[in-house]
């Protein structure tokens, strides 16, 4: 398999860090991509036409995207144990993925407002927006995280990416003052090697 693949992307991170967990990581190829929603990586939309990362190309031929297919698939192409099947855990496991990826793809966008986006174009409310759906995000993680334990499954691996992403890119918001239960649980889960072994690189 190969993977378009940025070190910095939260979505990517999610992918890889489910495929350390299946013990697929050695099977994965990454094929370093420069996804940019406006400077478009050609080499990407020529399998994707979203032009987005993460893109999977599978052995037999396929092409896979978003993030949520891909982690489905390594999930298959393993032992099945980070989706649950059925059940109330299988809809808890999907909606904290939802959840963490809005607050991934919230805080995507606040960073493209600066980094992409020309000074004189630039509109606050919309980064303001963005970040207060990280906050409200945040703050639903707070009444969930207290009942995690050990839970590793696609939704705990999302949050990690997600706290992860704003650690390395939003420090300042200061995402720990007022949740310690995230606090608590994120510092367990960002040691696990899966986690380690996929972390961005310094800001
Ligand atoms: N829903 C997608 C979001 C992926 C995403 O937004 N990736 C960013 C990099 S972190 C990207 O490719 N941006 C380029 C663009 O917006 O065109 C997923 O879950 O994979």
């Amino acid at each position: 398999m190969k993977i378009y693949y940025a070190a910095a992307s939260p979505f990517v991170r999610k992918c890889l860090v489910a495929a350390h967990e299946l013990g697929l990581r050695e099977r994965i190829e990454l094929k370093t991509a420069a996804a940019h929603p406006v400077n478009r990586d050609m080499a990407v939309v020529a399998h994707n036409p979203l032009g987005k990362i993460p893109t999977l190309l599978t052995d037999d031929g396929a092409v896979l995207y978003d993030s949520r297919v891909i982690c489905e698939y390594l999930n298959a192409q393993g032992d099945g144990r980070l989706i649950p099947r059925e059940g109330p855990a299988r809809w808890s496991a999907l909606v904290d993925q939802s959840l963490a990826d809005g607050i991934m793809d919230a805080a995507v966008l606040a960073r493209y407002e600066t980094v992409a986006r020309p000074e004189a174009l630039r509109w606050n409310d919309w980064t303001t927006g963005q970040l207060q759906k990280v906050a409200s995000g945040l703050d639903a993680l707070e009444a969930r995280a207290g009942g995690f334990g050990g839970r590793v499954d696609i939704g705990t691996i999302a949050f990690g990416c997600a706290l992860g992403y704003l650690d390395f890119r939003f420090s300042s918001l200061g995402w720990r003052d007022k949740r310690r239960n995230v606090a608590a649980w994120y510092e367990r889960f960002a040691a696990r090697e899966s986690m380690v072994a996929t972390q961005p690189p310094a800001a």
